[in-house]
């Protein structure tokens, strides 16, 4: 008989039976840790398809009739397309999980009172100050500039804030250059502005920068303002032509309208983090990727009829017997200067980095458009 030696990790013992003991007992061991585990993903499997909804709220503040609420469906579309229903995504507009208080948009998300959201950055800046950059003063020249900013460095720094913030952000949409509109006059220059009652909303930001070219600022939600504006409670407002077209605001009294692009918001497509969480990881791409397509398809409704040569959209906002007025440089500086003190104590209040991040980011934007 020749001798074996043992094998390696083998511990040879004594007699036999007993001996192969405590080898049966680590297979079966094994074998029940392997069964547990895959019970465990088979049931964690069923656990997640459980606890996916029959419905996801999507909020937005206007309906799918202006590029916004269409950017909002579809993602729905995309999303409900791509998962074979798993995903079934409902566009509520008006804010109406809210009761149209878009400043609880925010906090709403964050609770999970709404799902997911394609919101306006001013919307959200009560709740997470980074958002005023896109709100201050003449920051942002031209559509090269927000590119600059919403798809660089700035962008991700502003979503990173987001996931702190408790949300989970996915991509940039569009609101757009904010044009102000009034029911009395041609506004040139930032006397014209004196003693007119302006709606706007969102932060202190908009109250100090009205406030600060002589106007008397009033701060209401979008669906207080078109009421205010159509029994003459307030002269004015400001919104992107997008805005203004698709409302009709012309026949609320808005017979004047200033290009003069102070402020321009974004859109953010976000996610309750829970729900985001619920999701298995191959779903969360899908989502994550449609939010990518629909930013970019809403973006450039967004945009439609601006970024052409003689901006064709306002000239048939003209047609309406609407008086667009374009600023001259000189013009339009008198307001850069009469707003360069709120600019200053924003930017502390903001963050000194970002707000440098972004100048830095605009100065060094390739194209400019
Ligand atoms: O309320 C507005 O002015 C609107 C529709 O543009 C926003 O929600 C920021």
């Amino acid at each position: 008989m020749t001798h074996c030696p043992p094998l390696s990790g083998y511990i040879p013992v004594a007699r036999g039976s007993d001996a192969r003991l405590p080898a049966l007992r680590f297979a079966l061991a094994g074998l029940v840790a392997a069964t547990l585990l895959l019970g465990g993903v088979i049931l964690s499997g069923q656990v997640a398809a459980q606890t996916y909804k029959a419905e996801y709220k999507l909020s937005t503040v206007v309906p799918t009739s202006f590029p916004w609420g269409r950017g909002g469906e579809i993602w729905a579309n995309l999303v409900r397309e791509r998962t074979a229903g798993r995903i079934n995504i409902k566009v509520y507009p008006g804010v109406s999980l809210v009761g149209g208080d878009q400043t609880r948009e925010f906090t709403a998300i964050r609770q999970g009172v709404i799902d997911m959201a394609v919101g306006s950055t001013i919307n959200w800046s009560p709740q997470v100050k980074a958002l005023n950059l896109f709100s201050l003063p003449f920051l942002m020249p031209d559509y090269a500039a927000i590119d600059a900013l919403t798809h660089g460095g700035v962008g991700a720094e502003v979503f990173a804030t987001l996931e702190r913030s408790g949300v989970v952000p996915l991509a940039w949409g569009e609101n757009g250059f904010r044009e102000i509109s009034n029911s009395r006059r041609e506004i040139h220059l930032p006397a014209d502005l004196k003693g007119l009652k302006l709606r706007v909303v969102g932060s202190p930001l908009f109250i100090e920068t009205m406030t600060a070219l002589g106007a008397n600022p009033v701060q209401m939600s979008w669906a207080d303002a078109q009421p205010a504006l159509a029994s003459g409670a307030v002269d004015g407002q400001e919104n992107p032509l997008s805005i203004f077209a698709a409302a009709k605001l012309h026949q609320v009294g808005q017979k004047f309208v200033t290009l003069w692009g102070y402020v321009a918001d974004p859109l953010i497509f976000v996610i309750n983090r829970e729900v985001w969480a619920s999701w298995t990881p191959a779903d969360r791409e899908i989502v994550r990727a449609a939010a990518i397509e629909a930013g970019v398809q809403e973006t450039v409704l967004a945009r439609k009829g601006l970024v052409e040569p003689g901006q064709p959209e306002w000239q048939a906002v003209a047609a309406n017997g609407v008086t667009i007025t374009r600023l001259k440089p000189e013009e339009r500086e008198q307001f850069v200067i009469a707003t360069r003190r709120i600019y200053a104590r924003w930017k502390a209040e903001i963050g000194p980095k970002l707000v440098d991040d972004a100048e830095r980011a605009i100065a060094a934007r390739p194209v400019r458009r």
